[in-house]
């Protein structure tokens, strides 16, 4: 079902009435703080989270999983349940792979021309080394069990850039810029392997994985601190993925994953540290709440969420920069559509609550030691009602004013779970 943008027109004219005054009450207030509400406006339109293709299915845990009817059976379908998300956030404008949980083999340019129709690109690829597969490992000659780039076995090591180099080559097919390589190496037992020697393999590893690159492309390494090596990981935190970076070569930077730090980690502080050297690269949204959950971004600690825009926009002079956002979140309970919609519309919210902080007003108090009135500044914009600003921001992208209401309105799960069934099941989680 592709989502007809007259519907969410209609939807959208049932909402105009309250819209507007709301908007200009927004606006006005806005701008008593010293702040361009068109600006803020214009700001949140322009930003574009990609989804990942595993979070249209039914996320799960090793005790089980709970599918709700209706989700997609092909990567096909995963683009075209993007671009309903698009059409209703306005805000999802790329896909991104997981491969080989999508590996589209010989169809990858009826893949993109499938996207292309739909209105959706192809983000950054996702290679996976963390399982054997046979279109990876071969019929068990080699195996991922003790590592893939970190592996003291050659022949697990080339297959795993074997494998890493194809998921670029698909991706140059598909219109991507860029890959992240995130590995499961680690240990699980001290003293099982060396920490240097899997460092200098990995380091190894990317750097013949970066020389295969395209010159227009970005190769981004993930760290987290643990699972499934329980021990240790190989890259387990921003310094390592940023000496994983700077080994690595000059387009090779690092990936924040909000769910990927030890408790209490301050991630504003990170996100501000690696865009300082110039090796910020891409983004994963979600929450978490013990561990790496993938709960809905924003549903934890929304004030942190609002602290690391607010260190991503510093980054930008201002402005969101260039990276490769997305969501990564496991949908366990919720429609996965539904929960990506609002996963989208908290870090519009997120966003445009930081660019409501008047910036100079807090240089002023940090140049003043006065740490009450920079509280106030970022209080000031933190507790404003920014909803309408965000609304307006979709309704301009031409999408709804209110995007799960609008969902469920649209009957869209219905006609899915009508047309896929209620026993589909997508690749990947
Ligand atoms: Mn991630």
């Amino acid at each position: 079902m592709i989502i007809d943008p007259d519907r969410i027109a209609e939807e959208n004219e049932l909402r105009r009435s309250w819209h507007e005054p709301d908007l200009a009450h927004a606006v006005d207030l806005a701008g008593r703080a010293g702040i361009d509400g068109e600006a803020v406006i214009a700001e949140v339109a322009r930003l574009s989270v990609a989804a990942p293709s595993w979070a249209v299915g039914t996320g799960g845990t090793r005790f089980g999983r709970f599918p709700g009817g209706g989700e997609p059976r092909s990567t096909e379908e995963k683009v075209d349940d993007v671009a309903a998300l698009n059409a209703l956030t306005g805000a999802n404008r790329s896909v991104s792979l997981h491969v080989p949980w999508d590996d589209p083999g010989d169809g990858a340019a009826a893949l993109r021309a499938h996207a292309q129709e739909r209105g959706i690109a192809f983000d950054a690829m996702n290679s996976n080394t963390f399982q054997d597969n046979p279109s990876t490992t071969g019929d068990g000659a080699v195996s991922y069990k003790f590592g893939s780039l970190a592996n003291v076995d050659e022949g697990a090591r080339r297959a795993a850039v074997d494998h890493n180099r194809y998921v670029v080559d698909l991706g140059v097919t598909l219109g991507s810029r860029a890959i992240t390589v995130w590995l499961a190496d680690g240990m699980n037992h001290p003293g099982q392997a060396s920490f240097r020697g899997q460092f200098e393999r990995v380091l190894d590893g990317l750097r013949q994985i970066y020389a295969h690159l395209p010159d227009d492309w970005e190769l981004y390494t993930e760290h987290k601190p643990y699972e499934p090596a329980f021990y240790s990981s190989v890259n387990n935190d921003w310094g390592t993925s940023l000496l994983l970076a700077q080994g690595t070569g000059e387009r090779a930077k690092c990936l924040v994953d909000l769910g990927h730090h030890l408790p209490n980690t301050n991630i504003e502080q990170v996100v501000s540290r690696l865009a300082m050297v110039g090796r910020l690269g891409g983004f994963h949204f979600n929450d978490s709440k013990y561990g790496d959950d993938d709960l809905t971004v924003g549903s934890i600690k929304p004030f942190e969420l609002f602290l690391i825009f607010g260190e991503l926009l510093a980054a930008g002079g201002g402005r969101m920069p260039e990276a490769a956002y997305m969501i990564d979140e496991s949908h366990n309970l919720k429609d996965p559509l539904e929960d990506l919609i609002q996963a989208t519309d908290t870090i519009q919210h997120a966003l445009a609550l930081a660019l409501c902080v008047n910036r100079p007003d807090l240089a002023d108090a940090q140049q003043a030691n006065d740490p009450a009135r920079a509280a106030e500044v970022l209080h000031r914009a933190y507790r404003s009602d920014v909803r309408p600003l965000v609304a307006e921001a979709r309704r301009r992208n031409g999408a709804a004013l209110d995007p799960l209401a609008t969902f469920r309105a649209v009957g869209y799960r219905a006609a899915t779970v009508a047309e896929r069934g209620t026993g589909a099941v997508a690749t990947g989680l």
